[in-house]
């Protein structure tokens, strides 16, 4: 084979064909590499764009230069007056001050509010190159363009492939006509395209038909209501170049829907959920802290102690965090700063920047990727192909809602790892609605979710059913394509996530001592949170049993014996005849430790020794902690005993 195709192009040669055919392979790689933007071939690649080379460099360059106006700097708008009345009125259709906003240039300037040590992180020169894509349906024109200049000019241009404004059938003023002549004039090298769909696809099929008009390596969304800050693609691309199966997400900062101020907020935090499938923040599990090495806040003796253990010739100085000398809030400081001297010989901070020792000894990891249970779901980045191979997104799920726990459960149950990349930050506006409609009024959350559920909860579907038990006779379309993938892909099974990735998730019918109804038989009342937001604290109530058709009255005592819902915990201080209120779990049992003794039926209040009691209290009522009686006002039986 080789050596006929080596007599082949030796005979060309001599027919002298080699310089036509030479220039013909020249031109078709040339086209090749426009088309495709292979990123084997950048410097190609610069060469073509060489009429906009300067153009992409000033704009990059440019990017913090110092500018005068409102909104700079990251700072917040404070309307007053009519402008603010005004504000107020538009915020009830937009859900965030669309008057703010469109006082604030759309390229504004932004603190750099990383880790120092993000700074010194060197990053491959060969990153591969990234398809930005930012859906909308009818949104607010500054946020938009906001969102597409702050990406354009705070990425390196060599990385940026193309930001790909898709426009899910808007039809506000402006997103038409108007939209594509401001891109063009902006963005005359085509960095900004904007592609539309015909029909509206809702959110989860138009990142899927803006994942397939993007050409570049590595895909990342946005909502479009962002603004990506100082450094915040590098490290994206650069973990996708080291693990192509990784699923990344920015560190997400809060962009105020009242004044535009950029607040960063960041979050150290990772995403969990509940079991009625809406996201949750989560604190870091201390087990992935241990993983990163990088658990130097909060501060105790023992790492000190051990550290003077293996070298006693070491001085060694905690992270210092701060309390405010007012509020004495304890606010995380701690290991971002070292110490350093001026030539006036007195002490400074300065940026911590790692030396390679450091390095190898495991510290300023802050860096590290960050392995989270699940996402928020607007903000990621994943390599196209791999987005592709693991199934993209649901193309059934309709306009908001479900996808974001569905692409986490899927990536790491077949096999991908969905983390958060610390140095990359990225802000959003958070609004408290949707200032969109959704067709047919339907509750997409819960119909995409259900669908969620049926391919990849297996048995723990349950618990979701268990929330929404009014979901059972709706339709939730086909889903055999997505169980199909499931088996394809040959994914693990939901018992494997939840042990390997989320350990700490509270399963509340297992691994308890019991759970279900808490009730009263004389009276027939059960312990209920009356559909209260469990993320505050409120008094538990009392209503009528509902026999299994109110999540509200499930309860579990854990085998910590804790009285408890899925984070939140019975809490009481102890007072005679004082309310029993729901506060979140600490596991160190103190307050929040009660013991129900089957027989008797009795729930003591462990550190004070009182009895959860219903004497005198009706339906709609608090319970109540009383000197305890053997009365039948304290008896209590749970609806299925595990353990006890
Ligand atoms: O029909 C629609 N078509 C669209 O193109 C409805 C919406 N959209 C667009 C919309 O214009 C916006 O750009 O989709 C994007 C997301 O819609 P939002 O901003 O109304 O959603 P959200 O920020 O309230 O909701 C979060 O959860 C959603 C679940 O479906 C999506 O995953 C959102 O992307 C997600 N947003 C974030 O994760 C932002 C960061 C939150 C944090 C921390
Ligand atoms: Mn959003």
């Amino acid at each position: 084979m080789l050596s006929s195709a080596r007599r082949f192009f030796i005979r060309r040669r001599y027919l002298g064909w080699t310089s036509a055919a030479g220039v013909c392979l020249l031109l078709i790689c040339i086209i090749y590499v426009l088309s495709t933007g292979s990123w084997e071939a950048p410097k190609l690649r610069a060469v073509a764009n060489g009429k906009y080379a300067d153009l992409k460099k000033s704009r990059y360059e440019n990017r913090n230069r110092h500018k005068q106006g409102p909104g700079e700097y990251g700072a917040g708008v404070f309307l007053q007056g009519e402008e603010k009345k005004n504000a107020d009125e538009l915020a009830k259709k937009e859900a965030f001050n669309i008057i703010a906003s469109d006082g604030i240039a759309l390229d504004r300037s932004l603190p750099d509010v990383r880790n120092p040590a993000c700074k010194s992180v060197e990053y491959p020169k060969d990153l591969p190159t990234a398809s930005v894509v930012i859906i909308f349906h009818n949104e607010a024109w500054t946020p938009l363009l906001r969102t597409a200049h702050s990406v354009v000019n705070r990425s390196p241009p060599q990385y940026l492939h193309e930001v790909i404004l898709l426009d899910d059938a808007s039809y506000r003023d402006r997103l038409g006509e108007e939209l594509d002549k401001y891109v063009q004039d902006t963005w005359p090298d085509g960095v900004v395209k904007v592609v539309r769909v015909k029909e509206r696809a809702g959110l989860i099929r138009a990142r899927i038909a803006g994942a397939k008009a993007a050409t570049g390596d590595v895909l990342i969304f946005l909502d479009s209501h962002c603004e990506a800050n100082e450094g915040w693609l590098e490290p994206l691309l650069a973990r996708i170049k080291e693990k192509t199966d990784a699923v990344l997400v920015p560190d997400i900062d809060m962009i105020s829907s009242e004044t535009l101020q950029y607040i960063p907020t960041g979050s150290g935090s990772v995403g969990g959920f509940w079991w009625s499938l809406h996201f949750s923040w989560r604190p870091m599990p201390k087990r992935e802290a241990v993983r990163r090495k990088s658990e130097i806040d909060p501060v105790r003796l023992e790492p000190l102690l051990a550290r003077i253990g293996e070298n006693s010739s070491r001085v060694l100085v905690p992270g210092i965090d701060a309390i405010d000398s007012e509020t004495l809030e304890y606010s995380k400081n701690g290991g971002i700063a070292v110490g350093g001297f001026t030539w006036s010989l007195h002490f400074t901070w300065s940026p911590f920047v790692p030396t390679k020792w450091e390095l190898d000894q495991g510290f300023g990891k802050e860096w590290q990727p960050l392995r989270s249970p699940t996402m928020p779901g607007g903000l990621f980045a994943a390599d196209r192909k791999y987005f592709f191979d693991v199934g993209a997104y649901d193309p059934g799920m309709d306009v908001w809602g479900g996808e974001n726990l569905e692409i986490s459960f899927r990536v790491w149950m077949c096999g991908g790892s969905l983390e958060f990349i610390p140095c990359s930050r990225v802000g959003h506006i958070f609004r408290s609605s949707h200032p969109y409609t959704f067709p047919g009024n339907k509750d997409t959350h819960g119909i995409n979710s259900m669908r969620l559920a049926e391919v990849w909860m297996d048995e723990y579907k349950r618990l979701f059913y268990m929330h929404r038990r009014d979901l059972l006779k709706q339709d939730m379309g086909d889903i055999s394509e997505r169980k199909a993938l499931r088996e394809r892909l040959k994914c693990k099974s939901f018992s494997w996530y939840l042990e390997n990735v989320y350990p700490e998730k509270f399963i509340i019918d297992e691994k308890v001592l019991a759970y279900g109804m808490v009730r009263n038989p004389g009276s027939n009342l059960c312990l209920d949170t009356m559909g209260k937001d469990e993320k505050t604290r409120f008094d538990i109530g009392l209503f009528h049993c509902q026999n299994g058709a109110s999540a509200n009255e499930v309860f579990s005592l854990s085998q910590k014996n804790e009285l408890r819902r899925e984070e939140a915990c019975l809490d009481s201080v102890g007072a005679e005849g004082s309310k029993v209120s729901l506060n979140p779990c600490h596991g160190h049992k103190g307050n929040q430790e009660w013991r129900h003794h089957k027989d008797s039926g009795v729930i003591v209040h462990v550190p004070s020794g009182k009895c959860l009691d219903v004497s005198g209290l009706k339906s709609g009522d608090s319970v109540q902690l009383k000197k305890c009686n053997g009365g039948n006002d304290q008896k209590w039986t749970i609806e299925h005993y595990l353990d006890i």
